[in-house]
């Protein structure tokens, strides 16, 4: 497959990179110096695209590739991938599923714990020698609070797992009640946001959930709610949840993702209330390893004639 030419958009693990480097011809747009003359250069035999769930694939990129047949996402979410643009191509869109269900919900529990218990908060106590001087002040007790999930599927059933292992009680919102589920379902966010003392977010990010997760329903949550945010940050009215945190009107949050990644609002950073990820709930060795050869996989099942593993929908 050495003469079918890919575009590589962002970072793969790097195992997988060697694999499909070895494979296909690959130009790395990520590592150029000059993307417009790698671009130039090269535009006309680009035949596909590796990219992950962060660098996406706009339209203009899309445009500019004459023969791109297949766009390979490393990650679940495709928002940042103009699925119009592929589809009126007839460009074969794939991501890789299922493979971090269990890291992200790990992620998001651990996340959970860390700001409802204040585990950093008590590092940091201990480190700046604090305990000398006193107690840390008690948190709340997990066993027994009510986690809300806003995107009830395959990861937010996983999370759900984890959390009644933990003695939470489960409930949900997303946009309508599913079948054979026993947990409540809230047809309103705001409700759900109202009743529970943890609001977890792992929905789809793009424009249908934008900022979802408003002003009402921060303060719906309340100064003792904990918003869990390990989905996008764009679901998340991010102004309104930094003015939440600092009038206290909104009691906690931990946040692996964020509106303008890797920027992250400086108004966080001195809050003892918040715990901060820099968006790695995905990003063990196991996990990505699994996610980049299932890539690269979908990048030879498609040049070689054959149907993609794990195409979008
Ligand atoms: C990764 C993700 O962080 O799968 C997703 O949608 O956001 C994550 O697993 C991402 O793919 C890395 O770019």
């Amino acid at each position: 497959m050495k003469n079918v030419e890919i575009l590589s958009v962002g970072p793969l693990y790097a195992s997988s990179f060697e694999a499909m480097a070895r494979d296909f011809t690959v130009h790395s747009l990520w590592r150029a110096q000059d993307c417009a003359a790698l671009l130039a250069r090269n535009a006309g035999r680009i035949r596909g695209i590796q990219t992950n769930a962060s660098a996406g694939a706009d339209a203009g990129l899309i445009a500019a590739l004459p023969r791109l047949e297949i766009i390979s996402s490393l990650g679940v979410g495709v928002d940042p991938i103009d699925l119009d643009a592929a589809r009126q191509r007839g460009i074969v869109v794939t991501n890789t599923p299922e493979l971090l269900n269990d890291c992200v919900a790990d992620l998001a529990l651990g996340l959970t714990l860390a700001t409802v218990r204040r585990i950093s908060l008590g590092d940091r106590y201990v480190r700046a020698g604090n305990w000398l001087k006193g107690p840390l002040p008690f948190t709340r007790k997990v066993g027994g609070m009510t986690m809300g999930i806003l995107g009830y599927g395959k990861i937010g059933k996983a999370i759900a797992r984890r959390a009644e292992a933990f003695g939470m009680r489960i409930v949900y919102h997303g946009r309508q009640q599913q079948p054979g589920v026993a947990h409540r379902y809230y047809a309103s966010l705001t409700d759900m946001a109202h009743d529970c003392d943890v609001l977890l977010v792992i929905c789809p990010g793009g424009p249908a959930t934008r900022h979802l997760v408003n002003a009402e329903v921060l303060k719906a949550l309340g100064p003792e709610g904990t918003l869990i945010n390990v989905a996008r940050g764009s679901v998340v009215d991010e102004q309104a949840l930094v003015q939440a945190l600092a009038e206290g009107s909104l009691g906690a949050a931990g946040l692996d993702v964020f509106e303008s990644e890797p920027r992250v609002p400086e108004a966080l950073f001195g809050l003892d209330q918040v715990v901060l990820q820099p968006h790695v709930a995905s990003a063990t060795h196991e996990t990505r390893k699994a996610m980049g050869d299932l890539t690269v996989d979908n990048l030879r099942a498609h040049f070689a004639g054959k149907p993609p593993l794990t195409p979008v929908a």
